[in-house]
């Protein structure tokens, strides 16, 4: 279970001492303790790291945090930056948004970078007087910060003041993703997960530069989240008793979705909401009987068989409901997705799915999403602007490379690698084992690029890791599943095909261990890492 920090109230102080630590000498230039850390020992592995062994920089009490003067969303970062290094230094860290300052600084910078770094990504300079981290863009700036949150000891995550050297290593840092989406799923429907739960999540994906997070709200055994002109869906499907074993109740308001929109827009993640279709369906049509062919409502489910819902295809009302359901959906949205689920419809005749699929692809366009669905979704005819997920456990998959053909865009979750809810070995307490038992060699030991015969680099917009809840309840159990494995498969959509090193990353991973106990993470000691 993770223990939030507490926001530190250091403001107050801080405005007071301002005038002070602003008229101070420049600090004294003299060679820092060496740092504990080197510039690569970073997860996901950057791009270009040129250590300087000459140069460190040590944030002292007289360390302030600068910012572009103008940008708001500089200053956001900057505050954000603060909050993370004040627990552990007990430093007041200002974040002044000047130009200047005589003091030894970390400067938080948007513009004036290689050309190389794009729009996610960030350079990083480490002196003796400053650290400066420049992107193009407010997410290029966060992925920096938290570059330079591993570049300091362990010990910065912890949540109370300590006695280290606070000394970063110096050199130079070129970085940017492979590939421009990289994904986390979590299931709610299953288990339903709180709020605090998934914000806790958000978190810790922030730190490893994953920047979708995609919620599969519906399913068969519950409804999670509220929508107006269907109110019934989330009181009885989100109620006592839904969830797998009946133990699993709970369901997101518009607000609290909002809200983790929000929180997670601050980290830079970009929040995907999924309502599972056609099938998947049973939560739904236990609590509306009128959405079932023969208007009878099926019992609720509390099991996890799969493939045994269906809308009703030939029914109009079926598609005032889908759209009612999307365009309440997409107004507290803001991100360019919304998923449609689409998989294992086996309720559902071929002919009746592609009928299905091909009125709702219009309908998410229709209030400006791009429409997300399982790989199932190619069978429909699917545009430049959907995007299919490969969920597949094969290496080949004719609809899905006929799809990339005409343009549609594939995220990578292949369930033998990806699926952070399989066992990591047959002794793994939670999980399941369909896909067969991952260890954290095989989520790491696979390329996106290369996965899908006829799918390449080109056609991937990236990589997801889905973290399903059938086994799963509490945050513990989240982070049992996805640690170690999520740094894995946010290594294989950041980090260049170039560097991939399984021997690299096992002792960067290993390295991981000493922050995620400050951090009161429950991530599972694999046999393969030499944890610190
Ligand atoms: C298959 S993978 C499912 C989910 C289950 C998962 C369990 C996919 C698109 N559908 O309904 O939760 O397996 O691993």
């Amino acid at each position: 279970m993770r223990r939030r920090h507490t926001t530190t109230r250091l403001l107050a102080i801080t405005a007071l001492a301002l005038p002070l630590i602003l008229s101070a000498a420049p600090a004294p230039a003299a060679a820092p303790p060496a740092p504990t850390r080197q510039l690569s020992d970073v997860i996901p592995a950057p791009v270009e790291t040129r250590p300087d062994a000459r140069n460190a920089f040590r944030i002292s009490p007289l360390t302030v945090i600068r910012t572009t003067p103008g940008s708001a969303a500089a200053m956001r970062i900057g505050r954000q930056l603060a909050t993370t290094l004040r627990p552990a230094t007990g430093y007041p860290l200002p974040v002044l948004a000047v130009r200047s300052t005589p003091l030894p600084e970390i400067a938080l910078l948007i513009g004036g970078t290689d050309d190389r770094i794009g729009q996610q990504g960030y350079q990083l300079d480490v002196t003796r007087h400053r650290v400066t981290i420049r992107a193009n863009n407010p997410a290029g700036l966060f992925a920096g910060t938290q570059t330079l949150r591993q570049l300091l000891p362990a010990d910065i995550e912890a949540p109370d003041r300590q006695r280290t050297a606070w000394t970063v290593p110096g050199g130079h840092i070129v970085d940017h993703p492979r590939f421009d989406y990289r994904g986390a799923m979590l299931d709610l429907a299953r288990h339903f997960h709180t709020v605090d739960e998934i914000t806790a999540y958000v978190d810790l994906l922030s730190q490893y530069k994953i920047n979708y997070l995609h919620l599969h709200l519906t399913d068969d055994q519950g409804w999670r989240i509220q929508i107006d002109s269907w109110p019934r869906l989330t009181t009885v499907g989100g109620g006592p008793g839904t969830g797998v074993d009946g133990v699993g109740p709970g369901y997101l308001t518009k607000a609290d979705y909002q809200a983790i929109v929000a929180y997670a827009a601050a980290r830079h993640i970009t929040i995907i909401p999924e309502i599972d279709m056609p099938g998947h369906t049973n939560a739904a049509q236990s609590t509306y009987p009128e959405l079932n062919c023969d208007g009878v409502a099926p019992p609720p489910r509390t099991d996890i068989a799969v493939g045994y819902s269906s809308l009703c295809i030939n029914d109009e009302l079926t598609y005032r409901f889908v759209e009612d359901v999307i365009r309440e959906l997409a107004a507290i949205t803001p991100g360019p997705f919304l998923h449609i689920g689409g998989d294992e419809a086996h309720a559902t005749t071929d002919e009746d799915y592609r009928t299905f699929m091909n009125r709702v692809l219009p309908l998410v366009a229709k209030y400006g999403k791009r429409a997300y669905g399982w790989n199932e979704i190619t069978q429909a005819d699917t545009s430049a602007d959907d995007v299919a997920q490969f969920w597949g456990t094969g290496t080949t998959n004719g609809s899905l490379v006929a799809a990339a053909a005409r343009g549609t865009k594939v995220v990578m979750s292949p369930a033998n690698k990806a699926y952070l809810d399989m066992k990591y070995d047959a002794n793994t307490r939670l999980g399941l084992r369909w896909a067969g038992l991952i260890e954290v060699s095989d989520a790491y030991g696979w390329d996106p690029a290369t996965r899908v015969t006829g799918i390449g680099e080109d056609a991937v917009l990236g990589v997801e890791a889905p973290l399903w809840s059938e086994t799963l309840r509490t945050l513990d159990d989240i982070e049992h599943m996805a640690f170690p494995r999520l740094p894995a498969i946010a290594e294989l959509g950041w980090s260049t095909s170039a560097s991939h090193n399984w021997e690299s990353f096992r002792t960067r991973l290993g390295e991981q261990a000493p922050r995620w106990r400050l951090q009161q993470v429950d991530f599972y000691p694999s046999p393969q890492v030499p944890w610190l």
